[in-house]
């Protein structure tokens, strides 16, 4: 028998509720074996600086020491209750914040909990080869960062699944299992996360685009009527940070590392700096246009009737939504969508209810900007006149009001022949993928050793030096 306030450290007294214990006695299991399976591959022996949660507390939730993965302590952990939280928006704004599932809510908010749980293993499964070919050690130990704590964050929704929806919640938990990113049969259940992440420029790309849907819509559902929903998102945010922070920094320095070749060698043309080892910036900018195309399509239609019943429910609520001044009911407000018609994108003012994935998508939209312009900067200050750039909203799509349609980086509705000629323009073609991952045909492990397409961090992980041995392969 295993003892689970021993193994699983938790906030939510997981040792006096037998039945919870016992529904996740049958699960953990089935999770390990999907870990061995789907997790690094390779790196069940490796011991590795990880930061673990072992409390919310601001001094237990970031303890740093050498772990093997598999040994992981996958915790449960909820944002400390506040007994006068109200639900905040929609028709019940005011009752009491839900500690139990609303009956007439039940299959909505199961289904949302579903989604949100599906991406986690997913992305797990989508990184699974990166080990074999990582830029350095830092890196190799920050990938394993990012993978245990999605794991935990499968742990977390399968915590609300096994103790608010009795058998169906049991027999989600267990699909969440089953599912795998990319199956023909039975794939992941958001598109993003059936793509393949083949190298370690999909892989940063996809830690700052992809990820940051993770907080959009995890800032979404903390703002749910039913608490402990809010409280579980609440608490996965504080790790989404670093996973975005992985992104956003591993994008600089490979940016970064490029400029500094142009520059030393006075090169423009790609050909020639792909020549020299480095990753050109037009690459950079197609690997940067299909991350950020398939990561909007994550927020859904820009109108949909789900999105408004969610709202209205007070299930999920708007970004930041107790910071926004309006009557959170959205009765009468309006809401600017585009969609395509007669060859042109117009503009159509929609019930802003109706809007609320839009809305999402474009508050998404004004973080990512900010930090494309941190990436610009480090172009402009080695003075290389290349600029980066967040292609049309309608570009590439495949969920929404641009799906169907063939959208230029700059707006212009093509024809199928047109975009057909010219999709690689703007999108990673076969050759470029081959010539990225030409790059990393193996791992550079030395402590304190970088591969040549990538700068150095400014700093280690928890104030270690950077060659800390931040792995170690046993
Ligand atoms: N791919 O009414 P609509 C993260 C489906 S990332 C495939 O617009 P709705 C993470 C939709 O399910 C954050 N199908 O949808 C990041 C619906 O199906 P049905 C994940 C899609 O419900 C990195 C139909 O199309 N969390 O945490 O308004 C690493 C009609 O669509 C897609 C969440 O997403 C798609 N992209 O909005 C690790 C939060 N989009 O009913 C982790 C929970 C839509 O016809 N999810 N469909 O069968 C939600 O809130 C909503 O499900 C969505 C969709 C916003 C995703």
């Amino acid at each position: 028998m295993i003892d689970y306030t021993e193994k699983i450290p938790n906030n939510v007294d997981l040792g006096r509720d037998r039945g919870l214990q016992r529904a996740l006695e049958h699960w953990q299991p089935a999770y390990m074996g999907w870990w061995y399976d789907m997790g690094p591959n390779e790196s069940h022996n490796y011991e590795v600086y990880l930061r673990t949660a072992v409390s919310v507390e601001p001094d237990g939730w970031a303890q740093f020491d050498y772990v093997k993965m598999p040994e992981y302590r996958w915790g449960i952990f909820l944002q400390p209750r506040d007994e006068k939280r109200e639900v905040n928006f929609g028709i019940h704004k005011g009752q009491p914040a839900w500690q139990e599932v609303p009956g007439e809510y039940r299959s909505t908010l199961r289904r949302v909990i579903v989604t949100q749980g599906d991406t986690e293993p997913a992305s797990v499964e989508q990184q699974r080869l990166l080990g074999s070919s990582c830029p350095s050690m830092y890196d190799l130990r920050n990938i394993f960062q990012v993978n245990v704590e999605e794991g935990r964050h499968l742990w977390a929704m399968v915590y609300l699944l096994h103790r608010y929806f009795g058998r169906d919640g049991r027999e989600e938990a267990e699909a969440l299992l089953a599912r795998r990113s990319g199956d023909a049969d039975n794939p992941r259940i958001l598109g993003a996360f059936n793509e393949p992440t083949p190298d370690w420029l999909a892989f940063y790309m996809f830690t700052f685009f992809t990820d940051r849907d993770g907080k959009f819509q995890l800032c979404a559902l903390a703002e749910s009527g039913f608490d402990p929903l809010s409280r579980t998102c609440r608490f996965m945010l504080t790790e989404e940070a670093h996973h975005m922070f992985v992104g956003e920094t591993g994008v600089t320095r490979i940016i970064k590392r490029t400029c500094e070749v142009m520059k030393e060698n006075k090169l423009e043309d790609p050909a020639q700096v792909r020549a020299l080892g480095v990753i050109d910036l037009q690459t950079i900018q197609r690997y940067l246009n299909f991350h950020y195309s398939v990561t909007l399509d994550l927020y859904g239609s820009d109108v949909s009737s789900n999105a408004a019943n969610y709202f209205t429910n007070g299930l999920k609520g708007r970004f930041r939504e107790t910071k926004l001044e309006d009557d959170h009911v959205l009765s009468e407000a309006e809401y600017p969508v585009y969609e395509v018609i007669g060859g042109k994108i117009v503009r159509k003012d929609v019930p802003a209810l109706t809007a609320l994935n839009e809305r999402l998508r474009d508050d998404y939209i004004e973080e990512i900007a900010d930090g494309v312009a941190r990436w610009q900067r480090v172009i402009d200050e080695a003075g290389i006149p290349f600029k980066l750039t967040l292609p049309h909203k309608g570009f590439h799509r495949a969920i929404g009001n641009f799906a169907g349609h063939y959208i230029s980086v700059n707006g212009d509705v093509l024809s199928a022949e047109a975009w057909e000629k010219r999709k690689h323009e703007w999108l990673p073609s076969p050759a470029d993928e081959k010539f990225v991952q030409s790059l990393m045909t193996g791992r550079v492990v030395e402590p304190g050793k970088f591969a040549n397409w990538i700068a150095p961090p400014l700093r280690g992980i928890n104030s270690k030096p950077l060659d800390f041995e931040y792995v170690r392969f046993n």
